[in-house]
């Protein structure tokens, strides 16, 4: 992939739609657009300015009426020369002025490659470049704001003060080392862990909130099970406010999967609702049964619906042992609107009434978020754990008082995890940071 090109591309989906644009990247982004296009008259380009055209083919014929926004470099989405060539929203005219385009001169730009040169150009870190993929992603507003503050940098402003810490005690250690004949005392093992444990915590708690910022990136399958008639198809269309399932008072009714996704707190939830777990008495609610199971083992979150008007039946505890078994779970107590007669602690709801139901979405939805903010990217979470693994190797090692350039290796690589999130520490940086810190002066 050359750098250099002037790349060229349809920005917006595909389809018919009003308008559509294609955008141009690179130095001969202007001379490309002016190969084109056709202007009223003389055109001078000016940044942040659009300009009406007109895009002609070969023979001259106007073929779309367009308008021309120029961004002149640096201030611009890559920080190169951008043009953006707005036309009315036809697949076949924005084809053909792709086409001009690349005839032209540009190349097609390869995916995600307008974003690759911000990155290249410095203009954004690599979580901001991520944001942007999420913020396109997004289908639910909520994502959309977590992918937007972390464009804004929330995920590097979060690794910051770990990284700091981190180039602080490398710099002390550093300091012990080249410059031990200035009477600079090496730090004793104490004074590093007091400075490795809260750092290794720190690391640790924002590699933990991936467990929330998951859920928030990929949503959530979650699994309705229960005996029959305890209102599990009621829940399932309580939950997902439209009347999808069939209810009926005969047990046994849902007899297959059904499945239907809704936002549950800005957390896109695929919501599975489940033939009632029982001795089937024929062969069609046998599978159903057994998909049943299956379902529990593939969701992320199992809902146990319980009926709270009855006394349990040991089929409700053996459903209740299977999902302790298999992960995450939320045992709920349906019915809640009839006398309790049932002793278990749950979250009482009712389907009928929707009592309680606010508090269960909020449980689906996995409570509040971590307040220290939260990662979304299984890549950060990666690098996160990468370097606390290298931490907890320079805890031992300085346990085990190993000499400090050993020490230093687990830390720079700790320090390497942590860059690759963001992008790269140059050796000036601690060279800059010892010198600071400990005023040598010599
Ligand atoms: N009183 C009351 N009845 C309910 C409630 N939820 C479901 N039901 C009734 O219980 C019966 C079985 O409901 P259904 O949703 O089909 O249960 P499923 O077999 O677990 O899917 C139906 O007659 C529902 O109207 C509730 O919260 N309160
Ligand atoms: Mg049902």
């Amino acid at each position: 992939m050359n750098l250099q090109d002037t790349i060229a591309a349809i920005s917006t989906p595909p389809g018919r739609g009003g308008l559509g644009i294609v955008r141009l990247s690179g130095s001969d982004a202007r001379a490309i657009a002016a190969r084109i296009l056709r202007f009223p008259k003389q055109h001078q380009w000016k940044s942040w300015t659009a300009a009406l055209a007109e895009l002609p083919d070969a023979g001259g014929s106007t073929v779309d009426q367009v308008v021309a926004t120029f961004f002149e470099s640096p201030r611009s989405y890559t920080a190169e020369d951008v043009v953006e060539i707005a036309c009315h929203g036809s697949p076949v005219v924005l084809r053909f002025a792709l086409e001009r385009a690349v005839a032209a001169g540009a190349r097609l730009a390869e995916p995600g490659e307008f974003t690759l040169r911000a990155f290249l150009n410095g203009r954004i870190d690599l979580p901001r470049a991520e944001a942007v993929r999420d913020l396109i992603e997004a289908t639910t507003l909520y994502q959309a704001r977590v992918a937007a503050q972390q464009l804004e940098g929330s995920v590097s402003r979060r690794i910051a003060p770990l990284k700091e810490q981190l180039l602080e005690l490398i710099a002390l250690l550093e300091a012990g080392i080249d410059f031990a004949e200035d009477d600079i005392a090496v730090a004793p093992p104490e004074a590093i862990l007091a400075r490795l444990d809260p750092l290794a915590a720190g690391v640790s708690q924002l590699a933990a909130s991936f467990a929330f910022g998951r859920m928030v990136h990929s949503g959530l399958t979650l699994a309705i099970v229960g005996r029959p008639n305890v209102g599990k198809s009621s829940l399932f269309n309580r939950l997902l406010e439209q009347d999808r399932a069939i209810v009926t008072d005969i047990p046994g009714t849902t007899r297959d999967l059904i499945s239907e996704t809704a936002s549950i707190e800005g957390i896109p939830v695929r919501f599975v609702d489940t033939a009632g777990i029982r001795a089937g008495r024929d062969p069609v609610e046998t599978l159903g049964v057994e998909r049943s199971f299956q379902a529990m083992a593939d969701a992320d979150l199992t809902i146990v619906v319980l009926d709270r008007s009855q006394p349990l039946e040991p089929a409700d505890h053996e459903i209740l042992e299977r999902a302790k078994r298999q992960g995450r779970f939320v045992v709920v107590g349906n019915k809640c609107d009839l006398p309790c007669r049932a002793e278990i602690e749950c979250m009482a709801v009712s389907a009928l009434t929707g009592e309680g139901i606010p508090a269960l979405r909020r449980e689906i939805a996995g409570g509040v978020p971590p307040e220290a903010g939260f990662i979304t990217s299984v890549r950060h979470e990666q690098c996160l754990k990468e370097s606390l693994a290298y931490l907890e190797k320079a805890r031992l090692a300085t346990l085990q008082k190993i000499p400090h350039e050993m020490l230093l290796l687990d830390l720079y690589a700790a320090l390497q995890a942590i860059d690759a999130i963001t992008g790269a520490t140059t050796a000036d940086d601690i060279l800059n940071r010892i010198f600071a810190t400990f005023c040598i002066g010599k």
